[in-house]
């Protein structure tokens, strides 16, 4: 089975590209966009009538949320060990960093990118801008804390939540006033490492 992934370029769709890659699955991914302004296909406002990306296709159905998505891959495709299994002492930490990200950094970032979201007038956009960037700030110090001097998230094991920190770390921009990842040590080491990884070099050429 193929799966088929809607795309676009900058978005949580490359966190999910890496998952495939990493778990070797055949997929096909379907040019689509994030911007607001722009007809999305109707396959994917079919699944996600949001119009957000990703969405995935399986099995003549398809699902969205970036991180659920992650954890049904990992979880079909068991064998690869991408992830804790569901008995695994390390599962717990794997899924509450997992939805953190999902819950409290992805928001953060979407204070500031999205922030007619988070407000009810045009004035108030730049507060709500603001705002997003202190918690930005606020949010990964906690991620920082919590990785300490583990090698990956998990301590000494890879996983996919891994590759959800790195593409996070992707969406930093060098030209607001956004924190600089060097703030936050632990979590360079990690992206560091990922980007080296051939599923990070293919999706973020
Ligand atoms: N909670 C969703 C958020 C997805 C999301 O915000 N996608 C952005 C790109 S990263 C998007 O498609 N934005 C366009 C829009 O909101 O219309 C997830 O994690 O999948």
């Amino acid at each position: 089975m193929t799966y088929k992934l809607f795309y676009a370029d900058g978005s949580a769709s490359q966190g999910i590209q890496m998952v495939l890659e990493e778990l070797e699955q055949p997929y096909e991914l379907i040019q689509s966009t994030k911007d607001r302004s722009k007809q999305r296909p109707p396959e994917q406002i079919k699944i996600n009538p949001n119009g957000w990306v990703p969405v995935l296709m399986f099995d003549d159905t398809g699902m969205y949320e970036c991180a659920a998505i992650t954890i049904f891959l990992c979880d079909r495709h068991s064998e690869m060990n991408l992830a804790p299994k569901i008995n695994d002492p390390d599962r717990a930490l794997f899924l509450q960093t997992l939805v953190y990200f999902s819950n409290s950094v992805q928001t953060a970032f979407q204070t500031f990118y999205y922030p007619d979201r988070f407000t009810d007038s045009i004035e108030g956009e730049v507060s709500a801008q603001r705002r997003g960037i202190r918690r930005l700030r606020e949010t990964w110090s906690v991620i920082n804390d919590q990785i300490g001097n583990n090698k990956w998230v998990l301590g000494e094991r890879f996983s996919a939540v891994d590759l959800y920190l790195f593409m996070l770390t992707t969406w930093f921009s060098s030209t607001n006033d956004h924190p600089k990842v060097e703030e936050f040590p632990n979590v360079k080491r990690i992206a560091d490492a990922v980007v080296l990884r051939p599923s990070a070099k293919l999706v973020y050429k």
